[in-house]
């Protein structure tokens, strides 16, 4: 089922692989338009009348209550809610390291730089409904954003037929310390965020992955307000040799084939008889799966095996894929690593399996997807703060330094500029010696 490919011989797939997400669907972008419009318009209203379509329940408040998050942390259970609090506690140290600070430069008395570090004051938390709610991904947006020290986290999410949101959501919510939480959710949920409504406040930067109206509508109101990323459909890249077992190889590339039927799993091998041995592994364990039809439309589609003629070549298929999750299964995969350029995260050896990145390592799970990790990076820290520049000349500073600065002020045709340089020096008697 799953296609299995000599690099040298096809690069097709490779082409149909890279081209997987730039297809933009003109019907989802009309749709998305209108709903900004009128979100942006009507507001709570028209929120109110989207919700109803599309999630079918008359909502009359947005806002989760106290009393929802109670009864959601009782009836989730006791294991489940010590497993989130400590995933949180390890994301938590993994991401602290990533606080920056604000510095200075002095030149003597004379001159001050600096760079400040400031939280975003307010930032919305998009969290997929459905089959898609993981309780993992709220930690990984709401932790980060608390340790930059982010004054307000309003988190969206859009309620079933019953007008409920999953429990574990609310938990992980309560756990990671979101301030307010709402049941709304596709690009009307986004529209609020972007343009606030009467209930829901509107935020700086929008955060969080969703589904293809979701992406487009964050994508429209990029510039607006902040945005993380456009987060396409999972991929799983394994660089094997002889040395990984074909056992923890197929279940690896199912763990993220079941995400999406448009998921990317793809094993690289310069071992030709593993080919067969995977294959054949697919077919055992997929028996049975819960997702078995998501599964196997995404191994049909976008699933591969490729062959390489030595490591070296496996890596430089990895960089020009450039996949969300790396998984490196040979031998030595500390030396592999090292040649990894493009690649979200990176698992090494046998017992570090993607999932264990997804709920609880620490490092972020929200990754670049579609080949953006040649010039992207994992959600961090520093996607909730911002920097401000800071400067202080003195009087000495300026003097020596005014006819460069008029200099080129002048050559770009500013005299205006020159000018707010000028008078500081002109020769009448300054208003403070005046005075
Ligand atoms: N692998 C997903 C994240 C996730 N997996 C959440 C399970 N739950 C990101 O690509
Ligand atoms: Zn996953």
């Amino acid at each position: 089922m799953v296609r299995i490919i000599d690099i040298s011989k096809d690069r097709e797939f490779l082409a149909k692989l890279l081209d997987r997400n730039k297809l933009e669907i003109d019907e989802v972008n009309k749709s998305v338009d209108d709903i900004l419009a009128n979100v942006r318009r009507d507001k709570d209203s028209a929120l109110r009348e989207y919700t109803r379509e599309f999630d079918g329940v008359v909502l009359e408040d947005f806002l989760v209550t106290r009393q929802e998050i109670e009864e959601a942390i009782d009836c989730t259970s006791k294991a489940l809610l010590e497993d989130l609090a400590r995933a949180r506690e390890n994301i938590e140290k993994y991401h602290r390291k990533q606080m920056k600070n604000s510095y200075s430069l002095y030149e003597g008395e004379d001159i001050i730089l600096g760079q400040l570090v400031r939280p975003i004051e307010r930032v919305g938390i998009y969290i997929p409904g459905g089959s898609a709610a993981y309780p993992s991904t709220v930690l990984m947006n709401a932790v980060p954003a608390r340790i930059a020290g982010v004054n307000e986290i309003i988190m969206i999410t859009p309620p079933d037929r019953n007008g409920k949101v999953k429990p574990s959501i609310l938990a992980a919510a309560s756990i990671a310390g979101a301030d307010k939480i709402f049941k709304a959710g596709g690009a009307q949920g986004i529209a609020a965020l972007a343009f606030g409504t009467e209930s829901i406040p509107k935020v700086d930067k929008i955060t969080g992955p969703g589904n293809i109206y979701v992406a487009m509508a964050k994508k429209r109101v990029m510039g607006l307000v902040g945005i993380d990323m456009i987060a396409g459909p999972s991929e799983i890249l394994i660089i094997a040799d002889q040395w990984a077992n074909p056992k923890y190889i197929a279940a690896d590339l199912i763990s993220q084939a079941e995400h999406d039927e448009m998921a990317a799993a793809i094993l690289v091998t310069d071992w030709e008889p593993l080919a067969a041995k995977v294959a054949e592994e697919l077919e055992i364990q997929l028996q049975g799966l819960e997702r078995r039809e998501i599964i196997e439309k995404s191994l049909e589609s976008y699933g591969a095996i490729i062959i390489t003629s030595c490591l070296g070549e496996s890596v430089d298929v990895a960089n020009e894929i450039a996949p969300e999750h790396l998984e490196v299964l040979t031998r030595n995969p500390f030396d592999v690593y090292r040649g990894v350029k493009n690649a979200g995260a990176i698992f090494l050896g046998e017992y570090s399996p993607e999932p264990v990145g997804d709920y609880f390592a620490g490092p972020n799970h929200t990754l670049p997807t579609s080949s953006t990790s040649r010039f992207s990076s994992p959600l961090c820290v520093d996607d909730f703060i911002k920097k401000t520049s800071l400067i202080y000349y003195s009087k000495n500073a300026l003097e020596r330094s005014k006819d460069s600065i008029m200099r080129i002020a002048e050559e770009e045709g500013l005299t205006g500029h020159a000018n707010s340089i000028r008078v500081r020096f002109d020769s009448e008697v300054s208003f403070k010696e005046a005075a």
